[in-house]
């Protein structure tokens, strides 16, 4: 089925020069960017899109990374784009990642890993949104 998904390249691999790498995983395993650009998270931005995570341990840390630098986001559109934005992006933790997949590649530690994916169908309407107006999409 053909579906979206939100992309996020996280400060660390944007700093690092290797937007051009990671965007030519996806292209090589035919994902479509259908919307990209560069944004900034202030940290409350950065709270509201892992309110999911406020709970957790890191949440605290986890937003003032995300927040600490650009960041490149984009939309995938593909057959089941979901699972295989997140078979490219591999385990959360990059010591666990598979080879050849970009956190295994250039994740740093289980915080700075590089991607973002959307885990599901209801997350990744939710993260678009957050990011993209519908006329800022262009599907081809
Ligand atoms: P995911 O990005 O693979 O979907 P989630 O469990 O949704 O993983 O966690 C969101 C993000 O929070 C991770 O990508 C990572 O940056 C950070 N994170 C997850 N688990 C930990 C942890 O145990 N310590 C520090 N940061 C973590
Ligand atoms: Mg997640």
């Amino acid at each position: 089925m053909t579906e979206r998904t939100l992309s996020i390249i996280k400060p660390d691999a944007v700093a690092r020069g290797l937007i051009g790498e990671i965007l030519r995983k996806f292209e090589s395993a035919g994902l479509k960017i259908v919307a990209a650009k560069l944004a900034s998270l202030s940290r409350e931005q950065a709270q509201a899109f892992y309110e999911v995570h406020r709970e957790r341990p890191f949440y605290s840390s986890l937003t003032e990374y995300m927040s600490s630098g650009p960041i490149l986001v984009s939309v995938l559109e593909g057959g089941d784009a979901i699972s295989k934005n997140r078979e490219i992006m591999g385990a959360t933790d990059p010591a666990k990642a598979a080879p050849g997949t970009i956190r295994q590649q250039w994740g740093q530690d289980v915080e700075k890993n590089a991607v973002h994916g959307s885990d599901g169908p209801e997350t990744a309407a939710r993260e678009i949104t957050f990011f993209f107006r519908p006329n800022e999409i262009h599907s081809r």
